[in-house]
């Protein structure tokens, strides 16, 4: 990470349907992220939250509202990236659904350097509106960053495709739609299943990864709290049973954070409304202090 951190709020709750994840950047700012980052010596300023549409103040929500709405908050998402990029800092988002990696991912690859994403998910979001059995546009993100989807989104930032299908790496990967499967296996993106994590242990699997992404000047990794295991992260509003550790997951963020090359992070769908007494607030910043270098010893 940089030297100087900016914590960007994105209280984006239009790309599903359980109400709550709109409060998760309050949930992670009162978890003390910003002191935990300054006793790692960052500098951290903390930009607020950006003013993306609110589900209350949309005059009808239909699918046309809600994919105008998730554009725009894009939009603005990906302006705040750029932003970032311009003054030299390192964003750190704090989401809201995971519609908003649409807008910090296509900021990164527009005015960022040479980035590699890994995606930690327990599902693949990789659906189309063709493809998704619920409509719900979180389910579709990394389709859109991959030029699959809704125009409106595809062209968010620059027209077409932002991301190539070699610079991610899916990671916890659990449960997938079938339209899902294969638009990731036509395309050849590298997934890193709970099955493969399980058999070959995190460790080997973030070596995989990061090999896979050996040639990214930056990585962003884009973390939905899913893909941990719903009983060390009960406040996700789509959890699904048999994910990552409260252990693998710290030893994948350490893993990263020894390449030093760990640019920016989008931490995405906590719902405090579901959560335990912010548990799961708390471990999404334990796991960005891991990621912004903390070690055991
Ligand atoms: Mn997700």
């Amino acid at each position: 990470m940089k030297k100087t951190i900016r914590l960007i709020g994105v209280p984006m709750d239009l790309g599903q349907n359980h109400r709550g994840v709109d409060m998760g950047p309050s949930a992670i700012r009162y978890a003390n992220l910003s002191d935990a980052l300054i006793r790692l010596g960052y500098e951290v300023h903390d930009a607020g939250n950006l003013p993306v549409p609110q589900r209350y103040v949309l005059e009808r929500i239909d699918k046309v509202s809600l994919y105008t709405a998730v554009q725009e908050g894009c939009k603005l998402v990906h302006l705040a990236t750029c932003g970032a990029m311009q003054a030299g800092v390192s964003p750190i988002f704090l989401g809201g659904d995971h519609t908003m990696a649409i807008g910090s991912i296509s900021g990164l690859l527009t005015c960022g350097d040479s980035v590699g994403v890994i995606w930690f998910d327990a599902h693949g979001d990789s659906n189309t509106p063709e493809t998704s059995p619920s409509g719900n546009i979180h389910g579709m993100s990394l389709a859109v960053l991959l030029g699959h989807g809704h125009k409106e989104l595809v062209h968010v930032g620059d027209k077409g495709p932002k991301l190539k299908p070699e610079n991610v790496v899916l990671v916890g990967v659990r449960n997938l739609d079938n339209g899902e499967k294969k638009l990731l296996n036509d395309l050849g993106i590298h997934i890193f299943t709970m099955r493969e994590i399980d058999e070959r242990g995190m460790g080997k699997v973030m070596q995989d990864a990061l090999h896979q992404l050996r040639d990214c000047n930056c990585l962003h990794v884009s973390l939905d709290m899913d893909c941990l295991d719903p009983q060390v992260a009960p406040g996700v509003g789509t959890p699904s049973p048999g994910g990552i550790s409260f252990r693998e997951a710290q030893l994948a963020m350490e893993i990263i954070a020894d390449t030093d090359r760990c640019c920016s992070i989008d931490i995405v769908e906590i719902n405090p409304i579901l959560d335990q007494g912010n548990k799961t607030g708390r471990l999404a910043v334990s796991l960005v202090e891991s990621l912004a270098g903390k070690t055991i010893l």
